[in-house]
């Protein structure tokens, strides 16, 4: 189902007017009432009036996470403090926090980007749905609810952990959405399996997954463990939480909730704009924001655009699943290596599990050595040791011709690897470089 047909299907020549008329509003906004934008403009010479077309966004300046840590805990603040009714901060890894100030409208703003991220995964009034995603100050369980909510469908608050009161939950309301990280619902699944639950007999056939990188071996899993459609959804706290852009039933790249966020790929480097199909950074304007409006923040997440008709029926523009970010780009004697590039590989691999860790260390001669950890499915691990050794070779064959560099390959029994109830920890950098 489309949620608001008028503006996820509405005429692209149209959609730049309403995408233009809200940029100028919230320059001459964050001109007017944000010192710190004021004095990024008037450091780049440019004012709200040269702002004439939608392609002048590129006059504007970025904003990065740096500028956020710097002007914390309020200095991006666009309205008044009593208009704000609620707060979010990044589930930041250290450091400062991000800050996402909510104002009574841009909450509703954000119901609305769920409700139509939620129904173009199926999600009707008729549905009821476990929402395990952490509540708190991470915005993936609000986000999730407030969706759910204008969708007028039937919510359970579960924030993450606590599997087995999940299980006993699901069963006993027949829950037929599941939202959680994609590894989470993978951890369901394990435990589910332990306690002879058999999720293919549960109403539970959809489920809306994010918050960390994944792929379609994921996706496969996932939808096979709990015969589900299983769909990517991408968000980010400095932006609005979960509900910037999402997958349709067609499951091929995520349409973006352009009329509220406007999206622009650029050269990491450079800083320059690059064409549609074109890979580089992501960077958003928040077009409707009251409470902490943001301008062209850089993500550091790695997709690129595409505009081709959906079959859906959506006009929105598209990012394809990311390909990693530019920070946690790993540089392996000089290789640049993206996690999830080690994951797709992992892909093509039969007796392999989803579920791998990469140890980054310095061996003894000061050059990089990578340890790959990969889980083998338990039928494997039973196997002959000739037949573990001949998969480990297999493994480290395909990633040296993949990524470029040698890997050192440790196979694990199943559920070695620490689980995660909320984003999962892939990588260990011992290197400290
Ligand atoms: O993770 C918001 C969210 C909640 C999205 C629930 C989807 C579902 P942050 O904690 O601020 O916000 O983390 C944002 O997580 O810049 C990406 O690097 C990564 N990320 C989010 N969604 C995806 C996804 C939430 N579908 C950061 N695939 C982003 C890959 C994702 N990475």
């Amino acid at each position: 189902m489309i949620f608001n047909p008028e503006y996820e299907c509405m005429d692209p020549q149209d959609r730049v007017r309403v995408q233009f008329a809200r940029l100028k509003n919230l320059t001459e906004k964050l001109y007017a009432d944000v010192p710190f934008y004021r004095s990024r403009m008037d450091k780049l010479g440019v004012r709200p009036r040269d702002i004439r077309s939608l392609k002048d966004i590129t006059k504007l300046p970025f904003t990065s996470k740096d500028d956020l840590r710097e002007t914390f805990p309020y200095g991006l603040l666009a309205c008044s403090k009593s208009l704000i009714e609620e707060i979010h901060l990044s589930s930041g890894t250290t450091g400062i926090p991000v800050v996402d100030a909510y104002t009574h409208r841009d909450i509703e703003t954000w119901g609305e980007a769920m409700a139509r991220t939620m129904a173009a995964a199926g999600c009707t009034r008729d549905d009821t749905v476990q929402n395990c995603y952490g509540y708190g100050l991470f915005t993936g369980g609000p986000g999730v609810h407030y969706g759910a909510r204008m969708l007028g469908a039937n919510v359970l608050p579960m924030s993450s952990g606590n599997t087995a009161r999940q299980l006993q939950v699901m069963q006993a309301f027949g829950s037929t959405v599941l939202t959680c990280t994609p590894s989470y619902a993978l951890f369901i699944a394990e435990e589910a399996e332990e306690a002879g639950i058999d999720l293919k007999k549960l109403p539970i056939n959809k489920g809306c997954f994010g918050a960390e990188p994944w792929s379609e071996n994921m996706r496969r899993e996932i939808e096979a463990h709990y015969e589900m459609n299983a769909y990517d959804i991408y968000g980010l706290t400095e932006i609005v939480g979960p509900g910037v852009s999402f997958e349709c039933e067609a499951q091929d790249g995520l349409h973006i909730n352009e009329d509220l966020f406007y999206p622009e790929i650029i050269n990491p480097e450079t800083g320059e704009v690059l064409p549609d199909g074109e890979k580089g950074e992501l960077v958003f304007t928040t077009l409707t924001k009251q409470g902490t409006p943001i301008l062209r923040y850089r993500t550091r997440d790695v997709t690129f655009l595409r505009r081709d008709p959906c079959p859906c029926g959506r006009t929105t523009v598209r990012m394809n699943r990311l390909f990693g970010r530019t920070d946690d780009m790993l540089i392996i004697r000089g290789v640049n290596v993206f996690p999830s590039q080690i994951e797709h590989a992992l892909i093509e691999i039969e007796g392999t599990d989803p579920h791998y860790l990469i140890i980054v260390d310095r061996g003894p001669t000061h050059l990089d050595e990578v340890e790959l950890q990969v889980e083998v499915k338990k039928e494997f691990f039973s196997d002959e040791t000739k037949n573990l050794e001949g998969l480990r070779n297999k493994i480290e064959g395909v990633m040296k011709s993949k990524l470029g560099i040698g890997v050192k390959v440790k196979l694990v029994e199943p559920k070695t690897i620490e689980r995660s109830m909320g984003k999962s920890k892939r990588v260990i950098d011992r290197r400290n470089i």
